[in-house]
């Protein structure tokens, strides 16, 4: 038996990282790719529709898969202090790592604009939480700004080892189908995670290290092809945060999917490579397609993710509508975060708790009013 230790020692080969690179980790990875089988009927589609949990990492996002490796080069190169801008969840992953590895951790946050869970995660794990009256590009680009005068190392995804720790979903979804889906769906932001599910993906296909196509040799992770073929690639945005669609940054972005919330995104050629090499598309999706998307999830497959992770789902929902995706397709959607992240918008819209007075008829008369019909 061997115990599992995270995914810089299962991938290690495949990651850049040396024997005595420090590794600092929370066993994050291997999370379960769950089929979804109400879904398709729901929809009235004949595919096969699957969600990778991220939720389920241990700061509860797939930001940890970047994270493991981006503090483990961090504290390999020497640094005392990590920083980020982040919408949340980065900052939440940022501030474990950081106090699993004893060095500081700054946190750029819009002020307000964060949900409460991913809040109280940075600040119980001991970062330095600095919010801005701005959104996540203003504080992207300060960020890049003050690491040039200050002796802090960036974790954001333009830190490449976040890419490189990210790139590890795909590998995971390749071994629990025994092959790449035909398409998988996610959400994008600032466009880090599409850009990593599709160097991984691309990287399982590929063996040749003289002239491979994709690297030229440079990846060196050649030596066993994992998958035949790589996905077709489906991003999505939310209507009031989709600079990609628009073909321009968006100013003021605004959306409930605060994860999302960002109007330039970092990776945005990479996301427009992933989507034309695959032959994938964007699409876009309304707050409130978002928000059925989630209760969705969570009343018909007992999933909760955040509303982020939902678009993923509310925009597959739209294209298997329109027909866009064939019939005996098997789909992979990134559900990126936990519901819990994101308490507010989970009560703002389920039905409110019924109170009664502490005696059996009450309880009675609530149980007889809720029951499915025989
Ligand atoms: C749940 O935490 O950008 O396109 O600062 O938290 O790689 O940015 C979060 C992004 C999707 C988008 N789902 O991924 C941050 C941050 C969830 C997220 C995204 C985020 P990218």
């Amino acid at each position: 038996m061997h115990p599992y230790n995270g995914l810089i020692e299962k991938y290690r080969e495949r990651l850049p990282v040396a024997d005595d690179t420090p590794v600092v980790s929370l066993n994050e990875g291997a999370t379960p790719l769950i089929e979804l089988r109400n879904l398709p009927r729901l929809a009235g589609k004949n595919v096969r529709i699957f969600g990778k949990f991220e939720g389920l990492n241990p700061t509860g996002s797939f930001k940890d898969r970047g994270m493991t490796m981006a503090v483990s080069k961090a504290l390999e190169a020497g640094a005392r202090a990590i920083i980020c801008a982040s919408t949340g969840n980065t900052s939440a992953a940022a501030a474990a790592y950081a106090a699993r590895a004893g060095i500081a951790c700054f946190v750029l946050i819009p002020e307000g604009k964060i949900a409460l869970g991913k809040l109280s995660q940075a600040m119980m794990h001991g970062s330095v939480v600095i919010q801005i009256r701005g959104n996540f590009d203003d504080g992207m680009r300060l960020v890049q700004e003050v690491a040039k005068t200050m002796p802090v190392n960036i974790v954001n995804s333009i830190n490449p080892y976040r890419i490189q720790g990210q790139k590890t979903i795909a590998f995971e979804v390749i071994e629990a189908l025994g092959d790449a889906p035909d398409y998988h769906a996610l959400p994008v932001g600032n466009a880090g995670n599409i850009t990593a599910h599709w160097i991984g993906y691309s990287e399982a296909v590929c063996t040749d290290t003289r002239a491979c196509a994709l690297c030229q040799g440079r990846c060196g992770y050649h030596k066993t092809k994992l998958a035949t073929r790589r996905p077709v690639m489906l991003g999505y945005q939310a209507s009031g945060a989709a600079p990609i669609l628009r073909g321009r940054p968006v100013e003021n972005p605004e959306t409930v999917a605060t994860a999302i919330r960002i109007g330039n995104p970092v990776s945005w050629q990479q996301a427009l490579a992933a989507q034309q090499e695959s032959g994938g598309w964007f699409g876009e999706c309304t707050d409130g397609e978002i928000l059925r998307a989630q209760k969705m999830l969570a009343q018909t497959e007992g999933i909760f993710c955040e509303p982020a992770s939902a678009i993923s789902i509310a925009g597959l929902l739209k294209d298997l509508e329109l027909g866009k995706i064939g019939e005996g397709s098997t789909i992979v959607c990134t559900l990126t975060g936990h519901g819990l992240k994101d308490p507010d918008t989970a009560i703002a819209q389920s039905v409110k708790p019924l109170t009664v007075e502490a005696e059996l008829d009450a309880i009675e008369d609530v149980i007889r009013g809720h029951l499915p019909p025989s």
